[in-house]
């Protein structure tokens, strides 16, 4: 299957802006800065689709896009960016989780870590609380470029092992050459055929 078109669907700031709609749909999360927009242009092969910015917290809402009029892609305001004031960064969570919680359509997560930071405390509660609400979930592993190739042995296990492990996958990604994206959208299909 191919990403034949995609579009902004909605863009929603709180949790009763949420749509329903009859389309299955996977989500992206991730701290800030992590490669969240990026990724989506990479998928989209669009690169001005999602606003990709150097300095952290530009997505600010929760963002659908409509993929071959058949599923949406979600991308989700980045957490843990500490120069963001705490009341938005309140604001943002509380839009998240009832995001995550109330979604009957929701398939399957993507939930980005850096390659060359690791998981952080934030995408460690993260991926604890889609154990918790059993939300299946696949971690990727962001900018998979910048890294050395001595960085790059082990990384899948690695990045398992720093999130104290499980039943998901791990999935090399990069944006910027495109390494990963195939296996990416195998696995979003994976999803919202499932
Ligand atoms: N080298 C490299 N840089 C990347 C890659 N993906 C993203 N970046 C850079 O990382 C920065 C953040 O990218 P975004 O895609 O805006 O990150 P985001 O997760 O959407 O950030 P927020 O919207 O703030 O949550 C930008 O400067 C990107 O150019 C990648 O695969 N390789
Ligand atoms: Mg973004």
């Amino acid at each position: 299957m191919k990403v034949k078109k995609v579009q902004l669907y909605k863009t929603v700031y709180t949790p009763d802006e949420l749509p329903q709609t009859p389309y299955n749909e996977v989500a992206f999360v991730g701290r800030s800065n992590v490669g969240k927009s990026s990724l989506l242009n990479a998928v989209a092969n669009n690169f001005k689709l999602a606003k990709v910015s150097s300095q952290p917290g530009k997505t600010r809402s929760i963002n659908f896009y409509l993929v071959n009029d058949r599923f949406f892609l979600v991308d989700l305001p980045g957490y843990g960016f500490a120069k963001v004031p705490l009341k938005e960064q309140q604001r943002w969570r509380e839009l998240i989780e009832s995001y995550l919680k109330g979604r009957d359509r929701l398939k399957g997560v993507f939930l980005l870590v850096d390659s060359k930071v690791g998981p952080t405390e934030k995408d460690l509660q993260m991926k604890e609380w889609l154990d918790f609400f059993g939300i299946p979930y696949t971690v990727v592993a962001t900018k998979v470029d910048r890294l050395k190739a001595s960085q790059r042995r082990n990384l899948e296990e690695r990045i398992k092992k720093a999130l104290g492990g499980g039943d998901f996958k791990v999935i090399p990604f990069s944006a910027k050459t495109r390494e990963g994206r195939e296996v990416l959208l195998r696995e979003i299909f994976n999803y919202i055929e499932s």
